[in-house]
């Protein structure tokens, strides 16, 4: 009997897949009422099912359990688990015993999102019956399918952690910065747990860029500006533009694409390893990428109202991605106008205060941290506000015909379900009650 922790959209998953292929299974989580329940039961997959407080009786029969990646370590169900030697498995680890086609695994503390939807548009651009899936949002047992011919799978740390075996064509570590401190006990912890992918891979992908990466071993290598002879895949910067390369040859300059920013070439270098690696076609990457638009809540470009471009960045949730954001657009605009804060993890702030300080001309904050963040914040203008509606208008007011920025550098959980609403609300304020704000 497996026991499935947790009914999220991975335990609703591995549900479906165990009861369709008449494997027996329990299945619990310590909420009341889960996310997935009113779906789970008309689809007939909760014949043993416990919610509320977790307790060893769940165990019995027990042989092995699937855990869902938001179940932290510290779980008592976690350690009476091991206390009983019933081994623990992430959804992914189960997904690599029944996919046939080969396994691309990217993951990394920021561009995870954007390299495996990237890589995945490549590959269909290129004929590959590609399947894009895991922590982007598509559960990886929901992805099995008998015509897949390549899967590209986002892997986070919380899935990593509970994986124990696992075989990867080629996978890639964007970068590494802290993030999720909540959950580990220290920044060495994390770092372990995002460097277990390599173990993993048939061809590791390195990032040279990264401090933390650059000494791996590793077949494919890729930078940007420090370019060395291992690189397949590089860029160089001539004045305002990068120039992308393979082995040397140019392949486009950065005027061509959509997206925005240095992390983007470096997140494009990312998925032309990988995609090469695969055998991808060259020149039909090179094309998905200059149409690639980017992803939602990504650095995304929403409007030009009145002369002042809005973009909206609420997937940034941690400081280095809002630094990110800062730097890809501080040269382009004389007056930048930054929309920042919500809840903050615990992670030092004191990088992005100074850039604050020195390339953004005014800051409106929300949400939890707007207080403590004012006071570290001496950017020419700093205010605080109380809603999403009131950052829109006071950032606009600001903007003289320059840009306005949404870039939160933290969890949005005090005032949204999650970054997708964050992002959609400012959106619509931005959008459709811009004119009737003033
Ligand atoms: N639960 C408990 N007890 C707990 C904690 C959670 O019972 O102590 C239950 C919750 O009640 C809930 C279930 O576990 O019913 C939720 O599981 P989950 O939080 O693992 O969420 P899922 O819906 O299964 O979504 C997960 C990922 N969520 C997390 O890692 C927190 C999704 O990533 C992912 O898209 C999905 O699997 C498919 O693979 C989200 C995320 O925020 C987007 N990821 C983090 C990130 O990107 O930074 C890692
Ligand atoms: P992830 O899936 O790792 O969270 P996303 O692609 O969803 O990554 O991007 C999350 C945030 O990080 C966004 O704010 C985005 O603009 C920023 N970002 C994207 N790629 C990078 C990168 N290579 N380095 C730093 N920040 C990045």
């Amino acid at each position: 009997m497996k026991l499935i922790l947790g009914l999220g959209i991975t335990g609703l998953s591995v549900a479906r897949f165990l009861f369709k292929n008449e494997i027996s299974f329990r299945i619990a989580d310590s909420r009341q009422e889960p996310p997935m329940l009113d779906i789970a039961e008309k689809e007939s997959v909760l014949s043993d099912s416990h919610f509320g407080e977790w307790s060893k009786s769940l165990l019995e029969g027990v042989t092995e359990i699937i855990i869902s990646p938001g179940i932290s370590e510290a779980e008592s169900i976690v350690d009476w688990s091991r206390q009983q030697s019933v081994p623990i498995i992430s959804d992914i680890e189960l997904f690599g015993r029944y996919a046939k086609a080969p396994i691309i695994g990217i993951t990394g503390s920021n561009g995870k999102s954007t390299v495996t939807q990237l890589l995945g548009e490549m590959a269909i651009a290129d004929g590959k019956n590609a399947v894009i899936c895991g922590n982007i949002g598509k559960p990886v047992m929901d992805s099995l399918s008998d015509e897949a011919e390549l899967y590209v799978v986002e892997l986070s740390s919380y899935q990593l952690d509970y994986t124990n075996k696992l075989s990867l064509l080629t996978g890639v570590i964007t970068n590494i910065t802290p993030d999720h401190l909540d959950r580990y006990s220290s920044f060495g912890d994390y770092i372990s747990s995002k460097l277990s992918i390599y173990s993993y891979c048939k061809f590791q992908v390195i990032n040279l860029n990264d401090d933390l990466l650059s000494d791996l071993s590793g077949h494919n290598f890729y930078a940007l500006e420090s370019v060395d002879d291992r690189c397949d895949f590089s860029a160089n910067r001539i004045g305002d533009l990068y120039e992308v390369l393979h082995k040397g040859k140019s392949l486009l300059t950065s005027n061509e694409l959509k997206v925005v920013g240095r992390h983007n070439i470096e997140n494009l270098l990312a998925a032309l390893t990988l995609g090469h690696r695969f055998g991808l076609t060259l020149k039909v990457m090179v094309q998905a990428a200059i149409d690639f638009k980017g992803l939602e809540h990504r650095l995304e470009f929403v409007s030009t109202i009145n002369d002042i471009d809005y973009y909206n960045d609420s997937k940034s949730t941690n400081a280095i991605s809002s630094i990110t954001a800062i730097n890809a657009l501080f040269e382009k605009y004389n007056n930048l106008i930054l929309i920042s804060g919500g809840k903050s993890k615990k992670e030092d702030y004191s990088e992005f205060f100074k850039l604050i300080n020195e390339k953004v001309n005014a800051v409106v904050l929300i949400g939890e941290c707007s207080s403590d963040f004012s006071k570290q914040i001496t950017a020419p203008h700093v205010e605080v506000v109380e809603s999403m509606k009131k950052a829109v208008s006071m950032a606009t007011s600001l903007a003289e015909g320059g840009a306005v920025l949404l870039s939160p550098g933290c969890a949005s959980f005090d005032m949204f379900n999650n970054f997708n609403e964050r992002g959609e609300t400012f959106k619509r304020f931005v959008l459709k009650e811009n004119k009737s704000l003033f």
